[in-house]
């Protein structure tokens, strides 16, 4: 038998790096290049982003986009499922007001998990791309004081329904639809590598359920320098204040020269403008031109690359899927920042609960991927004794 093929070495100076590059396993949903960007099951994003939400859905779980047929099975399929535990919107109402919107998304996966998992990982996968829209719909009337949750329609696709239980005051459904069906498909998967994905199936190899690893994925999304970042970026540029590249190239070296990054610029594997923020932007030219976020979003696209490039150490001086998706949002009326990695979420929870079923069901021949168990090295700690008397 030939040598196994080494795929990595890793040097001294490489550890606590945040496991950077190394290779750990393999994921059969999607993959990232760092020129061109997501693909999903190899289709790049660009080809998916406006079809149906649930065809890609589908592509995430089977590895193959539905014919019509297949298509409306699935969809069908979802609608049955539809119905979250009432159980657990009922204990929902009783978190603290005070809570973020993630903390409450994370309380809900946990509770949807206490009240309805089957404890089959396919099961509680495609449960829980059903459920899920409806937990973050509730979790919006509820904080916001909109009202009481608003059951689900089963005559409505998964993205029409979560508006529809939204049930936004003041709502332009079309434009507010358009916008989510794209943010929706946009999120949905990004490798296996991403923080929230790698810990949704970390948690899983200890075999904790589909609802307690989605928990802890999203525990993860919830840092400001993950899937939090669309909140911040919304709110830096708000905070720019201009549309006029003088003036933003003078917000975006101040703001260096105080310490602080660039909200929606960078990324640790993409080397060039991620296609979703390209996607978005061009969204944004059809549906909001005149919107003034869209056009400082806009001018940051040039000005912030030119600076951060001017920099140096950035090795990503492009704009990220941040960038400009929370000014969309803002546009079509989700004013309220808080809730952008919410949004994140409920989509994201699709690809993570994917990839979990893979790694669970399908790899190794069925068998599964063994517990996590990296090594981390002895630091600072020579050997010692305690002298006892
Ligand atoms: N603004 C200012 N400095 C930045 C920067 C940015 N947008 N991106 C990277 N840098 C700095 C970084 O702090 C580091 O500085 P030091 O060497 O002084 O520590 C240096 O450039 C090299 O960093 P890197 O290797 O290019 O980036 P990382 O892989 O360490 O980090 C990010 C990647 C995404 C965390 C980082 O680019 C960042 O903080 N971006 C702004 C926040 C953001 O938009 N996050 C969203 C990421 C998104 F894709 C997601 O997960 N939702």
């Amino acid at each position: 038998m030939s040598d196994p093929a080494v795929l990595f070495t890793i040097t001294e100076a490489e550890l606590d790096t945040g496991l950077r590059g190394f290779p750990v396993g393999t994921c059969m949903s999607s993959d990232v290049d760092p020129q061109t960007g997501v693909s999903y099951v190899g289709y790049p994003i660009g080809d998916l982003y406006d079809l149906e939400p649930e065809a890609v859905v589908y592509l995430l779980f089977y590895k193959e986009l539905p014919t019509a047929e297949q298509l409306e099975a699935f969809q069908s399929e979802l609608r049955g499922r539809m119905g979250m535990p009432a159980e657990a919107l009922a204990a929902l109402k009783a978190l603290p007001a005070s809570g973020h919107p993630m903390e409450w998304f994370i309380n809900g996966l946990t509770l949807l998990g206490m009240t309805g998992k089957t404890g089959k990982y396919d099961q509680d996968a495609l449960n829980a791309v059903a459920w899920v829209p409806e937990l973050v719909a509730a979790i919006f009337r509820i904080k916001s004081g909109w009202g009481e949750p608003i059951a689900p329609r089963k005559d409505l696709g998964l993205v029409e329904n979560f508006v529809h239980m939204l049930g936004m005051p003041n709502a332009d459904t079309e434009r507010l639809t358009q916008v989510l069906r794209s943010f929706y498909v946009l999120h949905m998967d990004h490798g296996g590598g991403n923080l929230s994905t790698f810990t949704g199936r970390a948690v899983a190899s200890g075999l904790a359920d589909m609802y307690a690893s989605l928990a802890a994925s999203m525990a993860a999304l919830y840092g400001p320098l993950h899937g939090r970042a669309n909140q911040d970026c919304l709110n830096f540029v708000r905070s720019v204040g201009s549309s006029d590249p003088v003036e933003v190239e003078k917000f975006v070296r101040a703001n260096i020269a105080s310490g602080k990054v660039v909200y929606g610029f960078g990324h640790a594997v993409l080397r060039n403008e991620d296609p979703r923020a390209t996607i978005q932007y061009a969204l944004g030219n059809a549906i909001c031109p005149a919107d003034p976020l869209f056009a400082t979003a806009n001018t940051l696209r040039t000005v912030a690359n030119k600076v951060l490039t001017e920099l140096g150490k950035v090795k990503n001086p492009f704009p990220n899927v941040d960038a400009v998706s929370g000014t969309l949002l803002n546009a079509v009326g989700l004013t309220d920042s808080a809730f952008y990695t919410v949004l994140f979420g409920l989509s994201r929870c699709t690809g993570i609960a994917a990839q979990i079923v893979d790694e669970r069901l399908k790899m190794r021949n069925g068998k599964g991927v063994a517990i996590y168990r990296p090594d981390y090295l002895a630091l600072n700690q020579p050997p010692r004794r305690l002298e006892k008397a």
